[in-house]
């Protein structure tokens, strides 16, 4: 079993496991160069390639677990959905999704036929990593992913998705529980594939209004993750700047949860159920703009405070890592926690 893995099941490890979201693309030189010679989706669906760009951190940073590289829109651009990058943009949807009709493409999703390649690049990454190394599968979550398919394109107001929300939110939980379906059948085959612990991201759950959260998205929430434990499928639950929920989250049947920098591992733990380990919570701007004497500063300090908790912690950053943050400053980061005993 890999470290991090152990030391979740309760065996003493000594230390804090520790890795960096979005630790596969963006910042690194050699992500740069094979990213100048391939589109983002030939990166992502072409299985050598996608193994190679998620075993470059291993290679800079010792690092405890590995996420394989893709996008929270990769299950519906294998579906057929007209998606495309955009630099400096992020994904776009070309005909964005408005009706009920719409979304019943995702009734028809089969992660082995459509997604076969997330398939293959998990399996390709697995027999190149060490026994230690814990290799981490993910998807976008119904609501943020939902907000790229129903926008077209990332708007701050969240205008369309929120408009069918106040128009009829019984329509839109009833595509996005399908879409969480899809979901769970995505990340049941990377688990199949090779993943032994997968990673929900809800990056734009913090502009979702508490009623909408209470009537509609916790059901198919809890739905998404009771699969996943009955599945045998550990989950971590990714959300940010959404404190006017975390008393709603504590109640999901999730393996892990993955703190933001808005809020304290302290404040969280009194919480959250003892079962669930914590994750984070590093804020990345200090990686991008720090010296290095202040990530080990504040490192030390997050490694203090989850010694002095009664759950496990994962020591990662609040959420993913900046572009254009340097190489040294991350190495100090993981370094630095993995000097520190617990
Ligand atoms: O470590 C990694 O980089 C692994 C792969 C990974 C992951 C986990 C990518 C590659 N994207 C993601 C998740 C992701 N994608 C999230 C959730 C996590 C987070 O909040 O950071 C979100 C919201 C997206 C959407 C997305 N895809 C954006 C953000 C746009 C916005 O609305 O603000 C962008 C820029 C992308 C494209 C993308 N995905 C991944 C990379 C390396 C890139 C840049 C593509 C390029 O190189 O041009």
């Amino acid at each position: 079993m890999p470290f991090l893995m152990k030391y979740l099941s309760g065996q003493a490890m000594g230390r804090f496991p520790v890795w960096m979201m979005r630790q596969a693309g963006r910042y690194l030189p050699k992500y740069r160069a094979i990213r100048a010679k391939h589109s983002f989706w030939e990166m992502a669906t072409q299985p050598e390639i996608a193994a190679e760009v998620s075993l470059l951190p291993i290679q800079e940073i010792p690092v405890d677990a590995i996420i394989f590289f893709s996008d929270i829109l990769t299950m519906p651009y294998g579906l057929g959905l007209p998606i495309t990058m955009k630099e400096s943009v992020g994904p776009i949807t070309e005909i964005p999704l408005r009706t009920q009709d719409q979304f019943k493409i995702f009734e028809g999703y089969d992660p082995s036929q459509h997604t076969r390649f997330v398939g293959e690049a998990l399996s390709l990454i697995k027999k190149q990593i060490p026994n230690e190394m814990t290799l981490l599968g993910f998807a976008g979550a119904p609501w943020t992913v939902g907000s790229y398919l129903i926008e077209g394109q990332s708007n701050r107001n969240f205008e369309q998705i929120k408009s069918w929300m106040h128009n009829d939110p019984a329509s839109l939980a009833c595509c996005l529980e399908t879409l969480g379906d899809a979901t769970v059948r995505y990340l049941e085959y990377q688990h199949q594939s090779g993943a032994h612990m997968v990673q929900l991201f809800d990056t734009w759950i913090g502009h979702m209004p508490k009623n909408f959260f209470e009537d509609h998205y916790s059901k198919i929430l809890n739905k998404m993750f009771f699969k996943l434990k009955e599945r045998g499928v550990p989950a971590i639950y990714f959300t940010k700047h959404s404190s006017h929920l975390t008393p709603l989250f504590s109640s999901l049947p999730v393996s892990g949860f993955s703190v933001d920098e808005l809020v304290s591992l302290t404040e969280l733990d009194k919480q959250f159920p003892r079962n669930v380990f914590f994750q984070g919570n590093l804020d990345p701007v200090l990686l991008l703009k720090g010296t290095e004497g202040q990530v080990r500063l504040k490192t030390r300090l997050l490694v203090q405070e989850a010694r002095s908790l009664q759950r496990h912690v994962i020591m990662n950053l609040a959420h993913g890592i900046l572009p254009g943050t340097p190489v040294e400053n991350a190495r100090a980061f993981v370094q630095e926690a993995r000097s520190l005993w617990i």
